[in-house]
């Protein structure tokens, strides 16, 4: 197996610039990995800041997605699947990674992968419609042996060592011609030494593409016209959603929701099931707005509302 000889060289040892140093290794162009990029109190509140988010669990690992929603299997972003701005505390994060010069634009998606001992990440190259060139991972918690493997010559397979606080940057080559895995193990050998995983948290940070092919659908929003003549149009479709819901009364709503597209807060513990957060109400989050408008018109009918009018709108 080539390449153990690579890891020193890839990691910024601290005494350089905060900017990407070039790899002296040719065998994976457009890889960088920034020891202690954070600190350790920075570190822990990022966690902190994680734990207090809601996680799915619609894959074998729990996720958090931010800004928008990926498909996994149709592996597709498309404007739907906006689900808002990031937050605060990762916008701030992504903005630092622009200033810093790690990403050459301000990330819009964030995807949160919490790995257990024992938990891993399949091989893979991250979207390439969906997504620009680079991609940057923080690391939290554990150590880990991330490997790369050549997409041409699948024996050519180069193991990173990721340490909590560190962070990883691929572009170029890095990002289209070598896929990324984690093994699912409980323990990583390094250096000679064995090391036992402990719970591992990313956070990975890319930039959407808008206005390509994948994104057949242009930028659409719901506006209501409410029975009294009131209209409700937010800028995110699940806004609109919400505060719909808010005007017709939740308890209502949900008594006419059969199909269980809503949930409430209290029910949503241990579910399992995919929900997005919306204030009191969670609505999946793999609803295109043609199934939000559908859901709106299906709870006034059920309700006996002729006179709501439900529309989408170019945003
Ligand atoms: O856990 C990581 O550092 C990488 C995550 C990743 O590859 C992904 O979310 O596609």
């Amino acid at each position: 197996m080539a390449g153990q000889e690579v890891q020193p060289e890839l990691f910024d040892q601290g005494t350089q610039p905060r900017q990407p140093q070039p790899i002296e290794k040719k065998e994976i162009p457009g890889l960088w990995c920034i020891k202690n990029y954070i600190t350790t109190e920075k570190h822990d509140k990022l966690l902190a800041h994680v734990d207090e988010q809601p996680w799915l669990d619609d894959i074998k690992r729990r996720v958090q997605h931010y800004g928008f929603k990926y498909d996994y299997r149709a592996r597709k972003v498309n404007y739907d699947m906006h689900i808002g701005e990031l937050p605060g505390w990762l916008e701030e994060l992504s903005k630092e990674l622009y200033w810093e010069k790690y990403m050459p634009e301000v990330a819009d998606q964030v995807i949160i992968n919490e790995y257990l001992p024992g938990q891993g990440i399949s091989a893979h190259i991250d979207c390439e419609p969906c997504f620009k060139d680079t991609i940057v991972s923080l690391s939290l918690g554990s150590n880990c042996v991330m490997n790369f493997t050549n997409k041409l010559d699948k024996a050519r397979r180069i193991p990173i060592w990721l340490e909590p606080r560190s962070l990883i940057v691929m572009e170029g080559e890095a990002r289209y011609k070598w896929l990324h895995s984690i093994p699912a193990r409980v323990s990583d050998e390094w250096g000679g030494e064995r090391y036992d995983r402990q719970r591992r948290v990313s956070l990975t940070f890319r930039k959407v593409i808008i206005g390509d092919s994948s994104m057949n659908n242009g930028p659409t929003r719901l506006r209501v016209t409410m029975p009294g003549g009131e209209v409700i149009e937010c800028r995110i479709a699940a806004d609109t959603v919400e505060a719909v819901i808010f005007k017709l009364g939740p308890k209502l709503v949900s008594s006419v929701d059969r199909e269980n597209m809503l949930i409430s807060r209290s029910q949503l513990s241990g579910s399992g099931r995919k929900y997005r957060k919306r204030g009191e109400w969670y609505i999946s989050r793999d609803f295109q707005n043609e199934h939000k408008k559908e859901l709106l018109e299906r709870i006034a009918e059920r309700l006996g509302i002729s006179t709501m009018k439900v529309e989408i709108i170019p945003k």
